[in-house]
């Protein structure tokens, strides 16, 4: 098979707002990005992904968008995406854009003329429009709720309901529609002549909806596990259904108009059974294993999970794509700094006080389960500030709060705008280098004390530990074996082999054990002469 550079690659996810700004308006842009793409080339990273910089109303942080084909003014231009993508490549960091196409914004021109043009117009038909239920049709065609809480129908004017899976200002697409499938197609073609490499795709297994009367209600919720939960629903009335490949099918004919051909990463929030289907020869390439955000810090879970998403990846000739972090989940280090029985999200209703994240431990572990994750084979996506060890914001006042989440829980889910705060890039300055102007999001007092010009040089810091992994990676990640080390794989320690020559040994447990004899290549903690400590992770040379 021959080894495309996607397989082994680790992709740094972008949060184009919160990255660097540079022209002191207080929002991160892409010709900030472009100026501070060295230090990317610096870090080791092989590729960037953008969430999205399309023109939005901004109601969920961009994936509400109002144009396909452009950039949003607060960003900058066409053109200075058209230098972002040469300086990346300049640089050889391949782009990676977010795609989303399960909705559109409630002000794009389609959404707009369907709401104008009413009730059984083919303008309508590209959007999901019913007629609702009860006498006078006053209640919503199913029960089906939205992500961001209440239901997933909002009523127009004329009295039909339209579907939106997330906020009222992202009203879903009828992907049964041929002009909907063209315009995509379209899309694809767009960027990629544009010279992006390839795409993320938003909520991959959501386009399709199951739309035959009456309307099949979910079993369930998202349930504790933050994964869909298809146990319930086998045959979900809007999820993964098998009218989705099509789709993919067709889009990976457009991906092999290029060379090489572009690239479709799935958002796929499913176990890895029904995620492999979106990584069948002829569809996308990779799709996010997101289970490590699930389970934290049990070896045990940890074996389960590798274990699986290897052999599900495999079957279909594809490999795993590792993800610790993102911006709709907690930051690493608080996460992993939280008692094992306490959901982070929970915990960020609080205001992150109760209890307190020991960021001390949560640090020391994020250490460990970075370079746990850097040595798997495969891909694997690193969000943004990681890097730096930034904890969750987890007390931002109420008032600079973006996310829809909040809001549509009438203020009780405290949403993800604590894990996008900007990055600080020196010690001091108005936004700690971010810009030249207070930022969107306020940052923390400290946050100088995580910067960048902080880290950079410091042998002990996150941000080294992060560039001598991505360096050391580079010797064994083309290599796709794997093997469990059965002689020191057990209980609270998971041991594998990669590459030919290289043990990772990952201590989850709470006392040193003793380490197999070899050259120490890189550990995430200082080793005890001939120890492993608690919480640490070390890379080994087999002699
Ligand atoms: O998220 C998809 C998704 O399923 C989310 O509900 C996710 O489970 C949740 O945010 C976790 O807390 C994608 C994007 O990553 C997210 O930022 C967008 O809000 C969403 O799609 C809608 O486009
Ligand atoms: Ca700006």
């Amino acid at each position: 098979m021959p080894h495309s550079w996607w397989r082994s690659a680790v992709t740094y996810q972008i949060y184009p707002r919160s990255f660097a700004d540079s022209n002191a308006d207080g929002i991160g842009d892409l010709p900030g990005l472009t100026s501070r793409l060295d230090h990317l080339a610096w870090l080791g990273v092989d590729a960037i992904w953008l969430t999205p910089c399309y023109p939005s109303r901004w109601v969920d942080g961009g994936y509400d968008i109002t144009d396909h084909r452009d950039i949003d003014p607060s960003l900058g231009s066409l053109r200075d995406f058209d230098r972002m993508v040469a300086a990346a490549h300049e640089l050889g960091i391949r782009v990676l854009i977010d795609l989303v196409p399960n909705h559109t914004s409630d002000r794009h021109e389609w959404f707009r003329r369907a709401l104008a043009a009413g009730p059984g117009s083919p303008e309508r038909d590209r959007y999901v429009f019913r007629n609702g239920r009860g006498p006078g049709g006053t209640r919503p065609p199913s029960g089906w709720e939205s992500r961001f809480g209440g239901s997933a129908w909002t009523r127009v004017a004329d009295g039909q309901w339209y579907l939106h899976l997330f906020a009222p200002e992202q009203p879903d697409l009828n992907w049964a529609n041929p002009e909907v499938r063209a315009e995509f197609l379209d899309i694809l073609r767009f960027w990629g002549r544009r010279g992006v490499d390839g795409f993320r795709v938003d909520v991959a297994a959501a386009l399709v909806k199951d739309l035959r009367e009456p309307l099949r209600e979910v079993v369930g919720g998202e349930g504790s596990t933050g994964l869909d939960d298809f146990a319930a629903n086998p045959d979900h009335p809007f999820l993964d259904r098998p009218e989705v490949h099509d789709v993919y099918r067709e889009w990976n004919r457009v991906f092999h108009e290029f060379d090489p051909p572009l690239v479709g990463v799935a958002e796929v929030w499913a176990r890895s059974d029904r995620r492999i289907r979106y990584i069948r020869p002829g569809e996308l390439q990779q799709a996010f294993d997101f289970e490590f955000l699930r389970v934290r810090w049990r070896a045990s879970e940890y074996r389960r999970i590798v274990s699986g998403s290897i052999a599900g990846a495999s079957s279909v000739g594809a490999v795993a794509t590792w993800v610790l972090a993102n911006h709709d989940v907690v930051r690493q280090v608080s996460a992993l700094g939280l008692p094992a029985d306490v959901d982070p999200r929970v915990w960020l209703a609080s205001g992150g006080t109760e209890p307190p994240a020991d960021l001390e431990l949560g640090t020391r572990r994020a250490r460990a389960a970075i370079l746990f994750a850097l040595a798997l084979p495969g891909s694997a996506f690193l969000y943004q500030g990681e890097e730096l060890g930034l904890p969750e914001v987890a007390d931002l006042p109420a008032e600079v709060l973006r996310d829809p989440k909040w809001a549509h829980s009438r203020h009780k889910v405290k949403g993800r705008d604590g894990c996008r705060v900007p990055l600080p890039w020196t010690r001091g300055g108005v936004s700690f280098g971010f810009g030249d102007a207070p930022p969107w999001l306020p940052q923390p007092a400290d946050w100088g004390g995580y910067s960048v010009e902080a880290q950079r040089g410091d042998p002990g810091s996150m941000l080294e530990l992060y560039r001598a992994a991505l360096r050391l990676r580079r010797g064994f990640s083309g290599d796709e074996r794997f093997g469990w080390d059965d002689r020191h794989d057990a209980g609270d320690v998971l041991a594998f082999r990669r590459g030919g020559d290289v043990l990772v040994l990952v201590n989850t447990g709470p006392t040193a054990v003793p380490l197999p004899p070899g050259e120490g290549l890189l550990s995430s903690a200082p080793l005890e002469a001939g120890f492993l400590p608690a919480d640490t992770t070390a890379w080994l040379r087999l002699p």
